[in-house]
């Protein structure tokens, strides 16, 4: 007798596989455009049915006892997941040594393999334990608290898919800083009495910092700084008891706070009386003078 065809179903299609020669059929067949991820056992089970003139027929399929095996096509996606980082942003200034990584990676075929995803902090170990994954549309949300010292520090994260394509990885720099601005206010003194109108408030700070200057409750306006901290800023006093608060403020939102009183006295005394007693008075002998004086 003889074989009259041999035809192979992968994934819905069908293929008539031609004689070559005696006993042998071979035939080349694209494979299916798509992962077999998503399958059972992630392999697309294929049968071979062999069937001969008379009508007989021979299935081969994965429970084969021999071929089984062979009926289990694995294909691959060559698509690398997308990792996106979404805490720290790029160029932060974080004010804690606990800093907060957060990142999105998905894959829209086989998927983000989720033991695959590393954290890495500066050139320390390669971290993969200890990460939230929370499934979410096509891959994770991944979160993971690290604790660092203060400094300039670079994270970076790495994921495969399931098909073992590499995403590329991402990388965020960020700057921690849990130390509160140096303020040195080097004028006015901590009090002060003038009477002068205008006077100069003048310090020194750490230059990664923005000052502001409040007189009486009332904010004056922008300061200019020196590349070495140094800040001036004129102001106008009102007659009587003055509030300076002065505030250093650095990147990571830490600030430092001094402040300052300045009593302004324009206003010279009031003489209201002028007594001698007595007076005239005799040569060599003593007379007594009494003033009376204000002053506001
Ligand atoms: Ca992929
Ligand atoms: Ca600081
Ligand atoms: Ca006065």
């Amino acid at each position: 007798m003889a074989i009259k065809t041999v035809d192979l179903y992968v994934n819905g299609q069908s293929y008539n596989i031609p004689l070559v020669s005696t006993g042998t059929y071979r035939k080349q067949i694209t494979a299916p455009n798509k992962s077999s991820w998503n399958e059972t056992d992630h392999k697309y089970a294929m049968q071979l049915k062999v069937e001969d003139v008379a009508g007989n027929v021979t299935t081969i399929d994965k429970n084969h006892e021999t071929f089984g095996e062979k009926m289990m096509l694995r294909v691959l996606e060559d698509t690398p997941p997308v990792i996106t980082i979404t805490s720290p942003a790029q160029s932060a200034y974080l004010g804690s040594n606990a800093v907060k990584v957060e990142a999105n990676i998905t894959d829209t075929e086989s998927g983000v393999d989720p033991d695959s995803i590393t954290i890495q902090i500066d050139s320390g170990a390669v971290i993969s334990s200890g990460i939230t994954k929370t499934p979410i549309t096509n891959g994770y949300k991944c979160s993971y608290t690290a604790t660092v010292q203060d400094g300039q520090h670079t994270v970076r994260i790495n994921a495969s898919d399931n098909d073992g394509n590499e995403a590329v990885e991402k990388t965020a720099s960020f700057t921690v800083d849990t130390v509160a601005p140096e303020l040195n206010v080097t004028y006015p003194p901590e009090t002060l009495i003038t009477n002068k109108q205008t006077i100069t408030v003048t310090g020194k700070t750490d230059t990664d910092c923005s000052v502001n200057i409040k007189l009486n409750n009332q904010d004056q306006g922008p300061i200019s700084m020196s590349g070495t901290g140094e800040f001036s800023k004129s102001i106008t006093l009102k007659k009587g008891s003055n509030v300076i608060v002065i505030t250093s403020t650095d990147r990571a939102g830490k600030s430092s706070t001094v402040q300052r009183e300045v009593q302004y006295d324009p206003d010279a005394p009031v003489v209201v009386s002028i007594e001698l007693s007595p007076n005239p008075v005799g040569a060599g002998e003593t007379f007594t003078i009494t003033v009376e004086a204000t002053d506001d």
